[in-house]
């Protein structure tokens, strides 16, 4: 139970967010991962801790983070279970002074998101390009994995372009676009490394065949804009099954769109 009211508006926003994923069918078994800063939500004492020695080794080390908290989604827990009680699905770390581990501090100590490492190295180089983002959020939208299998749409310019020109929101809600990562093994260091290659130019990449992953300040956000694209994926599948291309926003829209929104 945690008593800090700060920490627990945090966690429940990271509910509501796991129910969405659920609801809208992106979360089949423990698909999707979360993990999110909540080092200023912890009061002072509570920061006070000493090191245990059963600190977990990380593969590699994270010391721009050091003596940061996070909460974290349990290893194979589920989204729908994670909606109901984060705390027990989940739990918050706490990297150690010299970055190269991570103890759990909240009880029960529920082990880490098998994704844990590349999410703090993805924290770490957010942190590193003075970016304001405190949240990974990684999840498994039907619509958008479904166009990572027509080669065309593998192309990050293309992906972009289309996804943009289907309603103004989403050129508005990802100005950056999205990164399009090839396939990795899931949970692999070497998919954390070609997503921070990416995420040098997007806060949004979407990992081929697998699913997508959105940076931020803000939960919610990043959900708004993975929903978003979600909704644009679905116009230009819905139109391909109706038997026609859909024409899309042309450039001088998107352009204009860019200057209306200052984007
Ligand atoms: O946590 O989605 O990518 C399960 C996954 C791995
Ligand atoms: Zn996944």
């Amino acid at each position: 139970m945690i008593e800090n009211k700060s920490l627990r508006a945090e966690i429940d926003k990271i509910a509501e967010v796991a129910g969405y994923v659920w609801e809208k069918g992106w979360a089949e078994r423990n698909g999707g991962n979360i993990s999110v800063n909540v080092t200023r939500f912890l009061d002072e004492p509570e920061m006070n801790f000493s090191e245990t020695s059963d600190a977990t080794p990380l593969l590699e080390p994270v010391t721009n983070l050091a003596g940061d908290c996070f909460y974290v989604t349990g290893t194979g827990m589920r989204m729908r279970y994670i909606a109901r009680k984060p705390c027990e699905n989940g739990s918050i770390i706490r990297i150690t002074s010299d970055g190269a581990a991570y103890e759990i501090i909240s009880e029960p100590a529920v082990k880490p998101t098998s994704e844990l490492p590349s999410h703090l190295l993805m924290h770490s180089y957010l942190r590193k390009a003075c970016r304001n983002s405190r949240v990974v959020l990684h999840t498994h939208p039907t619509d958008i994995i479904g166009l990572t299998h027509c080669k065309p749409f593998l192309d990050s310019t293309h992906f972009t372009r289309t996804l943009w020109s289907m309603i103004p929101e989403s050129r508005i809600i990802v100005p950056k676009g999205v990164g399009i990562v090839p396939y990795q093994i899931p949970g692999s260091i070497e998919l954390a490394h070609a997503t921070i290659e990416m995420l040098e130019k997007h806060d949004i990449v979407c990992w081929e065949k697998h699913g997508m992953l959105a940076t931020g300040e803000d939960i919610i956000e990043c959900f708004d804009a993975i929903d978003t694209l979600s909704k644009s994926a679905q116009i230009y599948l819905n139109a391909r099954m109706a038997g026609f291309e859909p024409e899309g926003l042309t450039d001088k829209q998107l352009d204009n769109l860019a200057v209306a929104f200052n984007l």
